[in-house]
């Protein structure tokens, strides 16, 4: 690490709002055809390492910290509160709990199964999520719906598993009403995640855009409080253009919270550490966002690789891609203030002129007027690589 050049410091960390997930710091390497190679860990060690870094925030699964027979039990309240001194005394707070409606055998059929007794069940796993919320301080409640959706065909009626899922979202937010109004404070952010597979082969919300559908579906209670967790990493496995998708989110002002990886498109979710894989992409990403005035939170979904051990998943994982990320977020405020793409993308927004004395609407007319002009997308585009590299600072390389 010290031949890489070493980091930015703690405090310089701690000033954007990045959070730790205690699952990406706990991940012990394990997944179906992968035995475990790290030791299991809990939330003292992870909040206090992540503290150590400077990642400021924490979010976890309720199941991550809390047993799933203890859920809603004075064991959980137990435990929340040795959560909630562990944090205050890191000084790291909790930004977001999510509800885990994916692993146990409880949801083989899914949070919005056929069966009433499974959905109350859920209903009574989100609730409790949107309590625990509220006791650790956090302001946004994630839903990876994860097995919302099928392995074999006909099994299930589609329109009606979508009904009973909104039912669990509604029983969320009424929860969270009713919670926040006893303690005269506000309600969270309840953000959707899609995921387009895995676990399940086929989902029911595969999308970003699926989930934006949902929300406007008319069959939530309270739709302006639900909006998306998109995770950059999910929006590529469909193949999506991840930019275009949180572009969409931005219109709908429904982007809430933002899950941060990277990997592979149209491949399974191997939640790379960001910027691993497309950092020309993630500038891109940053720039619209930060154009946006959106600043997080900014979550850090990644598995530290199998090949890292339990030392270096605190002293290069987790600091090397909080650190990849503030170099992007600092580059994308270069590029948008950068002169030369400034003065490009205003040429291009002023148009090509159309002589007066040649007819306004002749499509040939216009085709001359911009042919020279459109040669800068591509002049903003390499602009954007030099930005990435270094190279509007100076960097050369020669071939001598
Ligand atoms: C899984 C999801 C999960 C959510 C939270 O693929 O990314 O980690 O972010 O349940
Ligand atoms: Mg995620
Ligand atoms: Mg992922």
């Amino acid at each position: 690490m010290n031949a890489c050049g070493g980091g930015y410091s703690p405090e310089t960390r701690r000033r954007y709002f990045i959070s730790g997930p205690q699952w990406a710091a706990a991940y012990p390497g394990h997944a179906l055809f992968h035995a475990p190679t790290r030791p299991e860990i809990g939330f003292g060690e992870v909040i206090r390492k992540y503290a150590e870094i400077g990642i400021g925030y924490w979010s976890t699964h309720d199941t991550d910290v809390i047993p799933t027979a203890a859920l809603g039990k004075d064991a959980q309240w137990e435990i929340a509160g040795r959560i909630g001194k562990t944090l205050a005394a890191n000084g790291v707070r909790c930004s977001m709990i999510t509800a885990e409606t994916f692993h146990h055998a409880v949801w083989a059929a899914g949070p919005a199964a056929e069966s009433p007794a499974i959905r109350e069940y859920a209903k009574f796993r989100v609730r409790n999520t949107v309590d625990l919320a509220h006791e650790l301080g956090a302001g946004f409640a994630v839903y990876w719906p994860g097995t919302l959706g099928y392995l074999v065909q006909g099994a299930i009626e589609e329109t009606e598993t979508l009904r009973w899922y909104a039912e669990a979202i509604n029983a969320a937010c009424e929860r969270d009403i009713e919670v926040a109004r006893a303690l005269g404070g506000t309600t969270l952010k309840h953000c959707l995640e899609a995921k387009p597979f895995e676990p399940q082969a086929e989902i029911l919300l595969p999308t970003s855009d699926a989930m934006l559908a949902f929300i406007g579906s008319g069959m939530l209670t309270h739709p302006e409080m639900v909006g998306l967790n998109p995770e950059y990493l999910h929006e590529l496995m469909w193949g999506a253009a991840v930019r275009a998708a949180l572009a969409r989110a931005l219109v709908a002002g429904k982007l809430f919270h933002f899950d941060i990886n990277d990997g592979y498109r149209l491949k399974h979710d191997v939640d790379i550490g960001v910027g691993l894989v497309n950092p020309l992409d993630w500038l891109n990403v940053l720039v619209l966002l930060r154009s946006h005035g959106f600043e997080g939170p900014f979550n850090l979904d990644f598995k530290p690789p199998r090949t890292t051990s339990q030392f270096g998943v605190f002293e290069v994982s987790f600091p090397t891609a909080v650190d990849r990320f503030i170099t992007l977020w600092e580059m994308a405020g270069e590029a948008i203030s950068d002169p030369v793409i400034k003065e490009a993308t205003e040429a291009l927004k002023a148009g090509g002129l159309v002589a007066d004395s040649e007819d306004q609407m002749d499509a040939e007319a216009l085709t001359r007027a911009h042919r020279e002009l459109l040669t800068l997308h591509e002049v903003i585009a390499h602009r954007l690589v030099q930005i990435l590299i270094g190279q509007h600072r100076g960097r050369v390389f020669s071939t001598k």
